[in-house]
């Protein structure tokens, strides 16, 4: 079966243009590749010229010319061009926008090849080596760019003995990986293993402060960047869910990541540096460890310590890529530290691709409180279509464009117009009344009023209401006949409430219902700023989140002259699945806190 082209059609626009790429770098010859593949001239008397300046991905667009601030406004400006965008200037607000694949080179025993991959095996590696036809990451590169992605961290942060080799003896891969990506302006970056000089070194130790191991990664680094002369850098997590780092040796986290920035540093290096650092070994009888609070404790006392070439990453909520989560507090809280912050594309918690949910609203809300570098876990893998459930291809494209276009129903619609550049305008009806609102429906059947990980342990998928509350990962919603919901508050709890600048979520009053029970235990009675009650609000949702689904499935109906046959049935299996899920998680939640709290629904609507 052939690979779908998602939103990679020949740019259409040019077909018998006269063409001319008024630049000597190389990215002008992808951009004249691309003129004529799509059936355009190439001549010096054209109607259509491409120049570009010395840097910078930004570019304008006038009637005749694309006029970049650097090469790679090039590629942009054609993709913009491709996608009928309008005169004037674009320029993205995050100057990195990167994709952090969680690929590992061998098939890991628990977590599969790609971790939280819901797509197939990885796109780069198969069998244990480099996949011999590199076409399709070729054909990858040219989504990202179209996308407006500029760098990309290969493998997964989770580093195994086989990816920690790739700094070192199987360093050609990563060579020939990045070869296909800088020829769409793509720029490699690589997840290292902290323990690396000890793993493949020899070295008794990796502490960062030992002058051995300095010079180790100094070296590697020296014939890394000459092996690759446009290097990114380092993605690290350390002391993170059992990965090694500089906790072992008593250092802080700022030694171990200026010890490898000052690597870098000659060949303009970065290393991100995450701040997902918190215990996952915790008591459930211990009240006060809340893993909320992780990442600010271990890292606001930081500021100021990390080097310039630092990037702290860090996740875009508290915990940890739930359905609902208020902005980290990290994010506001390091002046004087360059950060990233880090977006979740593969559905981990959100529906895991079989699921509509696009993220492109929830991840606006993020974007618009911070600023830095935006990076994004990838969604990829080697399905005919990419992404597993066809519709999970927005996200990826929103989770680039987002950055140029802060608008995610035009996104959409831009997305729409890249992958069914035919398609008549019922389509895109239909499209919208399913994508839309969807991650909102998704929250209503899943994570009511801000309670997150009520999922399976483990693989994380569908409901399981207790199945975290007392393993030592952490424990999440605290309900018991009375009530339900984290006291995080200064006053009676673990005062992560206290992280953020504002007092906000310290009170009821003033929490917003959506976040309620992130930051309050409250009695199933609490009257929500809606009118509702806490009990009633979750009856209500979780009914008509399954509507909801319901409504996306007749609206696909709809469009089965509209697309595809195969594509169609693609994505109306998967909506099947959603729907048997949605009501999988509206029976057990619905029974769970009737049996928890005894209070009938109002609606008398049928509870289990
Ligand atoms: O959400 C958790 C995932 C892990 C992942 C980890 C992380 C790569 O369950 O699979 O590990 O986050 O972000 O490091």
């Amino acid at each position: 079966m052939s690979i779908h082209p998602a939103w990679l059609p020949p740019c259409a626009f040019l077909a018998g243009r006269r063409v001319l790429v008024d630049s000597d770098h190389p990215l002008a010859d992808t951009v004249r590749e691309e003129v004529i593949r799509a059936g355009g001239i190439l001549t010096p008397h054209a109607d259509l010229t491409f120049t570009a300046g010395p840097a910078g991905d930004a570019f304008t667009l006038t009637g005749d010319r694309v006029a970049a601030d650097g090469p790679r406004g090039m590629i942009y400006g054609l993709f913009e061009l491709a996608r009928g965008g309008a005169a004037g200037r674009h320029e993205p607000s995050f100057e990195r926008r990167m994709i952090d694949h969680w690929d590992n080179v061998d098939v890991h025993p628990v977590m599969g090849q790609v971790e939280r991959g819901y797509s197939g095996g990885s796109i780069f590696w198969k069998d244990g080596v480099l996949r011999g036809d590199l076409g399709r990451v070729r054909d990858y590169a040219r989504l990202l760019a179209a996308a407006g992605i500029n760098a990309v961290t290969i493998n997964n942060v989770n580093v195994h003995a086989a990816e920690a080799r790739l700094l070192t003896d199987r360093r050609d891969e990563v060579v020939t990986l990045a070869r296909e990506f800088r020829h769409f302006g793509i720029v490699t970056h690589l997840s290292i293993n902290f323990a690396a000089p000890v793993i493949l070194g020899d070295l008794p130790t990796a502490d960062p402060l030992d002058p051995h191991v300095r010079q180790w990664w100094a070296t590697i680094a020296n014939s890394l960047c000459e092996d690759i002369s446009d290097f990114g850098g380092f993605l690290v997590k350390a002391d993170s869910e059992g990965q090694p780092g500089p906790f072992t040796y008593g250092r802080s986290h700022a030694e171990g990541a200026n010890m490898l920035a000052a690597a870098l540093a000659p060949h303009g290096g970065v290393v991100h540096w995450r701040a997902f650092v918190y215990n996952h070994r915790q008591d459930w009888r211990d009240r006060t460890t809340d893993r909320a609070r992780a990442a600010y404790d271990h890292f606001a006392p930081l500021d100021g310590l990390f080097a310039d070439n630092v990037i702290v990453q860090v996740k875009h909520g508290p915990i940890d890529f739930q359905t609902r989560e208020p902005l980290s507090p990290v994010l506001t809280a390091m002046p004087s530290t360059r950060l990233a912050v880090e977006l979740q594309v593969t559905q981990e918690y959100t529906g895991q691709q079989k699921h509509v949910c696009y993220l492109a609203p929830m991840w606006k809300e993020v974007l618009d409180s911070v600023h830095g570098d935006l990076t994004a876990v990838s969604n990829v893998g080697d399905d005919r279509y990419w992404t597993g459930h066809p519709l999970a291809q927005a996200n990826l494209y929103a989770a680039g464009r987002l950055a140029w276009n802060p608008d995610p129903t035009a996104v959409l619609d831009e997305w729409m117009t890249l992958t069914f550049p035919e398609a008549p305008s019922e389509l895109r009806t239909v499209l919208h009344r399913i994508m839309d609102r969807s991650w909102l429906t998704y929250e209503k059947y899943t994570a009511p009023l801000g309670i997150g990980f009520m999922v399976r342990p483990g693989h994380h998928y569908g409901p399981d209401v207790d199945g975290y509350e007392y393993t030592p990962w952490g424990t999440y919603h605290f309900a018991d006949r009375d009530g339900v919901g984290v006291d995080r508050t200064s006053a009676t709890g673990t005062a992560f409430a206290a992280q953020y600048p504002h007092s906000r979520y310290e009170s009821t009053a003033t929490c917003p219902d959506e976040l309620l029970l992130f930051f309050h235990h409250v009695p199933y009675t609490h009257v929500l700023h809606s009118g509702s009650t806490v009990i009633q609000h979750i009856y209500d949702t979780h009914f008509d989140g399954v509507t909801e689904v319901e409504s996306m499935l007749a609206a696909w109906q709809e469009a089965s002259s509209l697309v595809d046959p195969d594509l169609h049935a693609r994505v109306a299996s998967r909506l099947d699945e959603q729907l048997r899920s949605a009501t999988e998680w509206r029976d057990q939640m619905n029974t769970y806190f009737y049996r928890k709290s005894g209070i009938p629904d109002t609606h008398g609507r049928r509870i289990h």
